[in-house]
């Protein structure tokens, strides 16, 4: 028997939601123990302003990262939209590598393309234009030299605006672009899609170079549910974490 792997995000940890950080304590002190690797794909964190921040919450979740790590499962982390500026400090006080978006994994002779999927979302023109801004590492490293009160402020003020532009926005321009799916799949010959993001989890099929590949969406986690995405030598199926996966 082959350890599984497993796959979550849009965990959105914060102060403010202690239902779901005590579920994602108990997931890394059960489930994530058996696997042979846990890949956390982004938005794992409501907001990162920067490893520099010393709010106990975030030491708190690194600490219990990095004592799954040395109990036996690899930890690996891929930026989300929120946390995109978890940087190498958080990664080594985690015991985590962090992961290119996106990355190739392979279990039981299956490829699976991993992406946090906000890049997917190609209808949102709006997004694509501020997230283009905010990952040009000379924009980041201006941004992490203001101070750290200020850097939260602004983070606040883009919250909101964002809040309020999701208001004006259609769903289905919020949801994955089937094109860029498949624009991506064909760099990667025989590979599924895993990603979050949207909220919305399913598994879908698209048809690419003649195959059909599966795209699996991992659910968000709130106020204590949540779930994830299982892969061993038999397949991927959804595990709910205090409510049903009849996402599958
Ligand atoms: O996260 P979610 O799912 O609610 O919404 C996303 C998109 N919004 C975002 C913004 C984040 O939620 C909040 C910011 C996190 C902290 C970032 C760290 C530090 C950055 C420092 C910046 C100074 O990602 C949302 C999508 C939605 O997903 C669905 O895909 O629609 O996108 C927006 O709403 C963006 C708006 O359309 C346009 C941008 C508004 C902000 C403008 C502020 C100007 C700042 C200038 C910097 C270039
Ligand atoms: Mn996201």
């Amino acid at each position: 028997m082959t350890r599984p792997l497993l796959f979550a995000s849009d965990l959105h940890l914060s102060d403010s939601d202690p239902a779901t950080r005590a579920a994602f304590a108990e997931f890394l002190h059960g489930p994530a123990r058996q696997a042979a690797a846990l890949y956390l794909l982004g938005d794992i964190f409501e907001y990162w302003a920067g490893d520099d921040d010393d709010d106990p919450f975030n030491a708190g979740v690194a600490a219990e990262l990095r004592a799954l790590a040395e109990a036996g499962t690899a930890v690996h982390l891929m930026h989300g939209n929120r946390d995109f500026l978890l940087g190498p400090a958080f990664a080594a006080a985690a015991g985590a590598t962090l992961l290119a978006d996106p990355t190739l994994v392979e279990i039981g002779g299956r490829r699976l393309l991993l992406s946090h999927g906000d890049a997917l979302c190609t209808d949102d023109a709006a997004y694509q234009q501020f997230r283009a801004t905010v990952r040009q590492p000379a924009w980041q490293a201006a941004f992490l030299a203001r101070p750290l009160g200020e850097r939260r402020a602004e983070i606040a003020r883009i919250r909101a605006a964002s809040e309020m532009a999701k208001r004006e926005k259609a769903l289905d321009i919020m949801d994955v672009n089937p094109y860029a799916v498949t624009t991506l799949l064909a760099q990667y010959p025989g590979a599924h899609l895993i990603h979050g993001h949207t909220h919305r989890p399913a598994m879908h099929h698209h048809e690419v170079q003649h195959g059909r590949r599966e795209r699996w969406v991992l659910p968000d986690w709130y106020g204590g549910t949540g779930g994830y995405l299982e892969a061993d030598q038999d397949g991927l199926r959804f595990v709910g974490i205090n409510q049903d996966a009849a996402w599958g």
